[in-house]
């Protein structure tokens, strides 16, 4: 009986210690999860959802104010180096908009680029966000954001992705999916920007995610018919496309959190999509949470719809 206790024990622990990882960080709320892969280690770069207060953002809605960037060398055990960018130190950020939406950070030339959506002082171009780039020579910072947006490019939700042949891509969104090519500085487009084309009419309003495997390309991004949004994903064989609509990722969340937000990261052989979930916070959905699973993909390059383990 004894021994039959300790098995208990430990198979308890062990089934706990499984479901434990998700959500990953579990001392604030992170959302809109983009992983890298930087040296050994993978980089998280997530948003970072607070609550409302008087004086500080908008009562029932997104509140952010700053990112923080965290590093693993397992994706179990998380540190966290703190703030990197805060929105009062950024030169074209409008002060105490609390609007630091959904971010992607890259690696070229030995230099960190953070990319991060916000609402800008100067609405000249017109209401909405513009998207800014912070520098730094070290994942983890410090970053320096510079002065100004950057130019021609109205939306939310940034994704760099660097083709092989050495070629920059931003993509964003804002009603469609943009894309332009960037120049190698990191910092300006290099083409108008143009609408991705053979994509759903309807209900993009979000979070695109590219990424390359096996000469295919994916371009991935929540697509909302009801309310909430489900992962969905459209193949081509160049960054611009055209794009072929071709599977589900991840279905609507059950227990109706409206937003997902992920990326897709290839780490020690294993590919994992990251993503969010509302957790911490089960009666208010824009209080959310980084969740990890597992990724596979079929032979002919479709991928296995994740499902997640949500409570
Ligand atoms: O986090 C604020 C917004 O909600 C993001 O920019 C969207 O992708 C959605 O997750």
């Amino acid at each position: 009986l004894k021994s039959f206790t300790k098995y208990l024990i430990v198979f308890i622990f062990a089934v706990h210690t499984a479901n434990a990882q998700n959500p990953i960080i579990k001392n604030q709320f992170t959302a809109d999860p983009t992983a890298r892969v930087f040296g050994d280690k993978v980089y998280l770069f997530p948003s970072h959802d607070i609550l409302a207060s008087p004086g500080k953002g908008r009562e029932g809605w997104f509140v952010m104010e700053d990112y923080h960037v965290f590093s693993s060398d397992n994706l179990i055990k998380w540190k966290d180096h703190g703030v990197i960018v805060t929105q009062n130190k950024v030169p074209w950020v409008k002060p105490n908009s609390y609007s630091m939406w959904a971010p992607d950070a890259i690696e070229r030339n030995g230099k960190y680029y953070f990319y991060f959506p916000s609402t800008p002082k100067d609405t000249t171009g017109g209401k909405g966000f513009n998207i800014g780039v912070a520098v730094a020579d070290k994942p983890e910072g410090p970053y320096i954001s510079q002065e100004k947006p950057i130019k021609n490019v109205r939306g939310i939700d940034p994704n760099v992705f660097i083709d092989k042949d050495g070629q920059a891509y931003l993509y964003w969104s804002g009603g469609n999916i943009y894309a332009a090519k960037l120049k190698e500085n990191m910092l300006e487009l290099d083409s108008e920007p143009v609408i991705l084309q053979n994509l759903p009419t309807k209900g993009l309003k979000e979070g695109p995610y590219l990424f390359e495997r096996k000469g295919i390309y994916y371009l991935t991004y929540p697509h909302v018919e009801n309310k909430i949004e489900r992962l969905e994903y459209a193949v081509g064989d160049n960054p611009l496309g055209p794009f072929k609509f071709t599977g589900v990722i991840m279905d609507e969340s059950p227990t109706g959190c409206w937003t997902n937000h992920h990326s897709f990261l290839e780490f020690k052989n294993q590919w994992y999509l990251f993503y969010h979930h509302n957790d911490y916070s089960p009666s208010f959905d824009k209080l959310r949470s980084t969740r990890i699973d597992s990724l596979f993909f079929n032979s002919d390059g479709t991928i296995q719809k994740v499902i997640p383990t949500l409570r």
